[in-house]
């Protein structure tokens, strides 16, 4: 009996010094550019705890109307405060401009959370380069990104090529797809859409904190997180709750199949999963949860659990889970690519739109006649006057201009 005493002595002990170290954990949550200001204005009004909220940008208007604990206007010189307009070398060149303030945000953190929406300028060019910089400081690095509407056309572009530079830049990255919104939230005004998706991941940024901020009964702590996230590519996020007969199945089906995200948990090699209930809830509940949550994931997997019972969670079922070492679709599309690709743009987005491709070859052609064949940085409207189409070309424009990025 006396064994048992000192033990539970010495557990209290363990979460004494637990709820201590929660008290010293330093986390940033980031949003740059507008989509990831609008996610983090939803972040700010669902307070985290735990969490400071930093909101970078190039435009000051924007910037003026989110709500966040510091706020910071990125590349005054390069922007003026104007935005990048598209250009993600713009977006880029500002986080360089204003890197010294942003390393006070991100430096040595235990987390950094940068949130973008990929496919403008300011977010696809500075985001990559401050996970860049928490980074490099050691701080574990969480990127979230949206990726554009298959309409938004020539962005889808930009998109890529600034998530393949995210990804490198992060310990993890979650992945939404805005074309996904359209399923579940097409009928509304876009605004309200955009809506829908930035509470979903602002809900996902909370539960994932909270989940290492607030002590639990079985606790998990920023070991366990940095231990499944640390290095681990694509991630998902998902939360859900039921409080329904059938409460465990429908609370982890709603975390599992988050409607925003496109991923395959096939040979997944890590998740983190909280489960938070009443008093009522049952070891062979959290069981059966955490069967369903990494039944398809890989079989030497790292699976960590914690549980939490709260009076508040009284005939609920809660469910958080992180699940790294994903296959994501834009990881599998890049693949089936060729090194070689052509895009199709009518000739209207080309002359408003700058396309960029960092040093790649360029081949444009016209009517299937290569016209221009050279290394380039960006094609401008100001390239196209230069291409210096015959009038009989320019007729031919709207069908069969195409570019060619060869790598
Ligand atoms: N989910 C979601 N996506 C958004 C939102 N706002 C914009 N987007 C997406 O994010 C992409 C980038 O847009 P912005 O974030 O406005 O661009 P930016 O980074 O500010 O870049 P510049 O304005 O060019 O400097 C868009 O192409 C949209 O696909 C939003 O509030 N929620
Ligand atoms: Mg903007």
């Amino acid at each position: 009996m006396d064994l048992f005493f000192k033990d539970a002595i010495k557990q209290t002990q363990n979460i004494e010094r637990k709820v201590e170290q929660v008290g010293n954990l330093n986390i940033s949550v980031v949003g740059v550019g507008g989509c990831g200001n609008n996610i983090i204005n939803w972040i700010s009004k669902q307070k985290v705890q735990g969490a400071k909220i930093f909101a970078l940008n190039t435009d000051q208007q924007h910037l003026n109307r989110v709500e966040a604990d510091e706020k910071l206007l990125i590349g005054k010189t390069v922007t003026r405060g104007l935005g990048c307009g598209g250009n993600p070398l713009k977006g880029e060149e500002a986080a360089r401009e204003s890197s010294l303030e942003i390393k006070e945000m991100v430096n040595k953190r235990d987390i950094v959370f940068v949130i973008t929406g990929n496919g403008g300028g300011t977010g696809s060019g500075a985001a990559p380069v401050v996970a860049e910089l928490a980074r490099k400081s050691g701080s574990l690095v969480f990127g979230v990104a949206t990726m554009p509407f298959n309409m938004e056309r020539l962005r889808v572009e930009k998109a890529e090529v600034a998530l393949l530079k995210l990804k490198d830049n992060c310990d993890c990255l979650i992945v939404i797809d805005n074309n996904k919104l359209t399923e579940i939230a097409g009928s509304m005004p876009l605004g309200q859409a955009f809506n829908v998706a930035n509470n979903l991941i602002s809900t996902m940024v909370k539960g994932l904190i909270e989940t290492i901020t607030v002590p639990s009964l079985i606790n998990l702590d920023y070991a366990d997180l940095k231990a499944i996230a640390t290095n681990s590519g694509i991630a998902s996020i998902g939360v859900g709750s039921s409080n329904t007969k059938n409460r465990v199945v429908e609370a982890v089906n709603q975390a599992i199949n988050n409607p925003l995200l496109e991923v395959d948990y096939d040979g997944a090699t890590g998740a983190l999963i909280n489960i938070q209930g009443g008093p009522e809830m049952t070891l062979e509940e959290v069981n059966n949860a955490i069967k369903m949550i990494t039944q398809k994931m890989d079989k030497d997997a790292n699976v960590i659990f914690g549980a939490k019972i709260d009076e508040k969670f009284k005939g609920q079922f809660v469910v958080m889970s992180i699940i790294t070492g994903l296959k994501s679709t834009w990881d599998i599309k890049k693949e089936q690519k060729n090194d070689s690709f052509f895009h199709s743009l009518d000739i209207d987005t080309l002359k408003k739109e700058k396309f960029e491709e960092l040093s790649k070859q360029v081949e444009i052609r016209v009517d299937n006649k290569p016209k221009i064949k050279e290394e380039r940085k960006v094609f401008t409207s100001v390239d196209y006057e230069s291409l210096d189409l015959s009038d009989d070309d320019d007729d031919l424009m709207d069908e069969s201009l195409e570019i060619q990025i060869l790598n």
